[in-house]
């Protein structure tokens, strides 16, 4: 599926362009005023002012289409948000090392079950920080960085009281630093400072779970957003003490931005923008990794208990998070789990670097679709469905449905 050209047509044939543009260019306009027979003062001032204008402005044009604008400074205490020159060059040296993923979006389905033990115990993990190559949307060809190759990263599921010794690899083909940050830790960092691992490192935090939740984890090595806005983000689960409620199935669906040099929808190899990112100005905003990344993997029956673990990786928007056609039978605001859920919700707000709880039962058969009800990310990526099985309950919802494509569903 890669069309690994986009590398070579990405870096030879653009640069190549703009340089046989300048050359023509400059035969075209000496040939013309040689033509006029203008005197030599006018030719001078003209090749003057022909200079002074690339000068101007030719390096803008090149700035945003072949490198990382990596001149580019943040007032935070990180060095960002730009990547170093350094680190481009390396990318196209590590490139051949790294894994081509075929899918970068993690499976809804792929949750570990419910913890069934009723003490705590030590609980051992091992992650991989991986940077890989894979694809936004069909011939969109994106460097992602990753925890173990997907977007999300794996989901974690504790037991409050339980002890974990975290383990982080970098992969020897990365060319960053990584670290993680886990929202369930008690601890400066939450444990990005003793989690730092260059390429080819591993590093191990221990903690304890104190506090029962559904948080985000993510890497925060300096700059931060900028891993982020790569896809390096997930769910752990600290279950409380004595479970959750049970139910048919659980789903895990994390919202992302990604910020391209190029416009949504462009082919071939996609280049880090940081000043869209500055702005907020994302080209992407989709559902685990990319486009159509929880559409199609999520089933259910009428009848169901489903409930869904969904986060915001950021790095900038808030998700007003919506199931259309149903009504959300209980949230857990903020994920709080220890709370008391709010019942029949609409909507919920879930917040960069935050993430809920929801919990469904579908009474109707058919497709319905989860969005970010800011709706022109939609269009942007921001989409999933879960498919229902079942009997129709015409006593629910009756009609006739518009099969004319004008319905939008
Ligand atoms: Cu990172």
């Amino acid at each position: 599926m890669f069309e690994y050209l986009y590398l070579v047509k990405f870096l030879i044939i653009q640069s190549a362009g703009i340089i046989v543009a300048v050359i023509v260019g400059g035969f075209f306009v000496f040939w013309a005023l040689y033509r006029l027979n203008l005197p030599k003062t006018i030719l001078s001032i003209f090749l003057m002012l022909l200079g002074v204008y690339l000068f101007l402005f030719a390096p803008k044009v090149l700035s945003t289409r072949l490198e990382y604008p990596f001149s580019l400074k943040t007032f935070g205490p990180a060095n960002g948000p730009a990547i170093p020159l350094k680190n481009i060059l390396a990318f196209f040296k590590n490139v051949g090392r790294m894994e081509k993923v075929a899918d970068i979006a993690r499976d809804p389905n792929d949750i570990p079950a419910p913890i069934v033990r009723k003490e705590p115990t030590k609980v051992k993990i091992e992650i991989t920080a991986k940077e890989v190559v894979s694809e936004m949307s069909p011939g969109v060809v994106m460097p992602y960085w990753t925890f173990d190759g997907k977007i999300p990263g794996p989901f974690l599921r504790v037991k409050e009281g339980d002890t974990v010794e975290l383990t982080l690899n970098n992969d020897p083909s990365s060319v960053n630093p990584h670290s993680i940050d886990l929202h369930a830790v008690n601890g400066p960092g939450g444990g990005a400072i003793v989690t730092g691992v260059l390429p080819g490192e591993s590093k191990t935090l221990t903690f304890k779970a104190l506090n029962p939740g559904l948080y985000v984890y993510h890497c925060a090595h300096p700059d931060p957003a900028v891993h982020m806005a790569h896809g390096m983000y997930g769910l752990i689960l600290v279950e409380p003490k004595e479970g959750l409620p049970k139910v048919d199935k659980e789903f895990y669906v994390m919202q992302g931005e990604f910020y391209t040099a190029d416009d949504m929808g462009d082919q071939g190899l996609q280049v880090f923008d940081a000043k869209k990112m500055l702005e907020g100005h994302p080209e992407y905003v989709v559902f685990n990794g990319r486009t159509k990344g929880a559409a199609g993997n999520m089933n259910a029956k009428v009848g169901d208990k489903i409930r869904i673990y969904f986060g915001n990786g950021g790095v900038n928007l808030v998700s007003s998070f919506h199931l259309i056609g149903e009504i959300f039978d209980k949230v857990y605001p903020d994920a709080s789990i220890s709370s008391e859920p709010h019942k029949n919700v609409q909507t919920t707000i879930v917040p960069a670097g935050g993430a809920t709880v929801a919990e469904v039962e579908f009474e109707v058969p058919g497709n319905y679709i989860l969005v970010d009800h800011a709706l022109a990310r939609m269009d942007r990526g921001a989409w999933g469905t879960i498919k229902v099985d079942g009997p129709e309950n015409k006593e629910i919802f009756d009609g006739v449905i518009d099969t004319s494509g004008n319905s939008g569903h």
